[in-house]
Parts: structure tokens; C-alpha cells; sequence
């Protein structure tokens, strides 16, 4: 039997790589730069499917360019806001992501940018850097400690319970805001607010989990920011499109918030000016599920929603469109 033909866009860890070069016709790429629409509808010609990720060209122009050879998309992504699912509908392509296999690394970046931000660790790194370090004062870089702060999870999804999880070994209280309210064995304790109001005001630190799109465009907007208490954290590691970075930055030089971590920026991989210069911001460049482990799983899940389909001739596990 022949092999079916699949294009992966960027490189992949070897292993991924090595898995869909042993059952397809892997089409790998040494170059790691995302591919524009033309370059893909070209590299994908003859390609039953395509593992591809965040970043490529996936809107609805690029999508109507792929050619009539491409069945599916399986993103090595959760997220899926950079592919338009309805133009894949409309051309009959399936669409998979990778759920689950990324929610302890993605919560781990979380906590990462929320023990940063609350003790201060990226301003004290800098100022070693930079060979600023006088010596050690009483009252040098006072942070605040996490024991008996109220975290606040937006988004109360698998990636929002790990780090519900993980919060409560600091000793934390956990809240949340959410679609709707999770049954008890799930909320395992923390308390669900029914308005942002609520939410916002009751919280230390609003750690954002909700996936990016036009519903969620701009969600952290000044007014939000104003309902968070004085001092508060704002950590995001969902997607940079849900905050509205210059509402942000005003809040973070006016004092009113703390600090702020991110790991995501709408226009990724540019970043909003402002954040170069605020000290108390912590930026990360997308590392969320960067672990070896992770982006195995992945890619093996990739793997698999595509072999669902082009090897077996079933539905593929992931799909979501
Ligand atoms: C991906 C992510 O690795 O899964 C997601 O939605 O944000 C990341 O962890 C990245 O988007 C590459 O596709």
C-alpha cells in the first residue's frame, strides 16, 4: 500500500518527525520560518494532510488556496484561532488540535510567571545583569508571598485545574470564572463567581486562560482592570488577544496593578512597545507547552488524528471542525 502524503510545516521534534517519516510520505522541512499562503498551497500540493502550528497561514484566503489534495489540518496547537474553521468546513477539510497533553507545562509556565511576578524575579535578574547589584538591604526587592493569596483563574479548563492544582501546594485560595460552574469533584474547593465583578474584585491574582477570537478580543480592557483590587498580579498564557496591552501598561506604570507576566502577545512575534520599558512586567516568548515531553505528545497526536483519517479511514479523536 502506498504511503499517504503529508506536509509538516515547521520542524518538529525528532522524534515526531521520525514517526511521520516511518508511515507517510513526510514532506520535512529544514527550513523553520513559517511558510506565506502561496508557499504553502505550493508545498502542500499532492498532500492528503498537514501537521501544521501556530503562526502558519491558516485564514480563510489561505485555506481556499490549499489545494483539493488536503483532507486535514491537525494543528500542534490547543489553540485553534489562527485557522478559520468555518472556510476549512466550507471546503470540507477536517481540523484536529491537541488537547490535554499540554495542560501540566502550559500551568507550569503559569505558576513560573506567577512566583516571577510576586517575588520579583525577572526585575532582580535584570539588575544582575546589568551589574547594578549594590548588596543586599532589608528592604531590597520586597515582593509579596503567595501563602494565603486568592488566585483568580479565568477559564476553567484542564489547563485552569492543573494550576488550580499546583496554587493550592503554595497555599493559595483558588476562584474562578467560567462558561458555567464546574460540578464539585471538579472545582475541588474553589469558589466560583458568577460576574466578573465579583470575580475581580475578590482576587490577589487573575491568572487568564481562555482561548483567543473575536469573543474574547480585548477581554481585559481598562475597565476590568480597574475592578481588580490595588496590588493585584495579571498573568496570560492563553492568548495575547484577549488583553488590551495599552490599558494594561497604563495600569502597571500607575501602580494600580503589582506586576504582570506574559507568555503571549497579539502580533506574536512582535510585542506591544510599551512593555519593553515597564519594569514590573515579566515577558516570556511563548513557552507554554516547550518541554520535551509536551510537544512529543504533540506531535504524537498529531500523529494520530491524522492516521485516524489517511491510514484507518476514521474519524480523527481530536477534531474540531
Ligand atoms: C503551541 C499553544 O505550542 O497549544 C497552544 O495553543 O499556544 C502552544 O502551546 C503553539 O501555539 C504552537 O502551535
Amino acid at each position: 500500500m502506498t504511503k499517504p502524503t503529508i506536509l509538516l510545516t515547521r520542524r518538529f521534534p525528532p522524534a515526531v518527525e521520525a514517526r511521520a517519516a516511518r508511515d507517510y510520505d513526510a514532506r520535512l522541512r529544514q527550513d523553520d520560518t513559517p511558510f506565506t499562503a502561496a508557499e504553502l498551497a505550493r508545498a502542500a500540493e499532492g498532500a492528503a494532510g498537514i501537521l501544521c502550528a501556530a503562526g502558519d497561514p491558516l485564514g480563510a484566503n489561505a485555506i481556499r488556496q490549499l489545494p483539493a489534495s488536503v483532507r486535514i489540518l491537525a494543528t500542534f496547537s490547543v489553540g485553534t484561532d489562527h485557522i478559520a474553521l468555518e472556510a476549512a468546513k466550507a471546503r470540507g477539510i477536517a481540523v484536529t488540535n491537541t488537547p490535554d497533553v499540554l495542560n501540566a507545562a502550559t500551568a507550569e509556565i503559569a505558576m513560573t510567571l506567577i512566583l516571577m511576578c510576586a517575588r520579583r524575579a525577572g526585575e532582580a535578574e535584570r539588575m544582575l545583569r546589568d551589574r547594578a547589584w549594590t548588596g543586599w538591604t532589608p528592604t531590597q526587592l520586597m515582593g509579596v508571598t503567595l501563602e494565603g493569596k486568592r488566585l483568580g483563574v479565568l477559564g476553567m479548563g484542564r489547563i485552569g485545574q492543573t494550576l488550580a492544582h499546583m496554587a493550592r501546594g503554595f497555599g493559595m485560595e483558588i476562584h474562578y470564572r467560567n462558561r458555567s460552574r464546574l460540578p464539585a469533584a471538579e472545582e475541588r474547593g474553589a469558589i466560583y463567581h458568577d460576574s466578573d465583578e465579583d470575580f475581580l474584585g475578590a482576587i490577589d491574582i487573575l491568572s487568564m486562560h481562555i482561548p483567543g477570537g473575536e469573543a474574547t478580543k480585548g477581554w481585559l480592557d481598562a475597565g476590568r482592570i480597574t475592578l481588580l483590587r490595588p496590588g493585584s498580579i495579571v498573568v496570560n498564557t492563553g492568548r495575547g488577544t484577549t488583553v488590551d496591552d495599552a490599558a494594561l501598561c497604563a495600569a502597571l506604570h500607575s501602580g494600580h496593578l503589582r506586576a504582570a507576566g506574559l507568555d503571549v502577545f497579539a502580533g506574536e512575534p512582535k510585542i506591544f512597545e510599551g512593555y519593553h520599558n515597564a519594569p514590573n512586567v515579566t515577558l516570556l516568548p511563548h513557552l507554554g507547552s516547550a518541554t520535551e515531553e509536551t510537544r512529543d505528545a504533540m506531535g504524537f497526536r498529531c500523529l494520530d488524528n491524522l492516521d485516524a483519517l489517511l491510514r484507518r479511514g476514521e474519524e480523527p479523536p481530536h477534531r474540531v471542525a
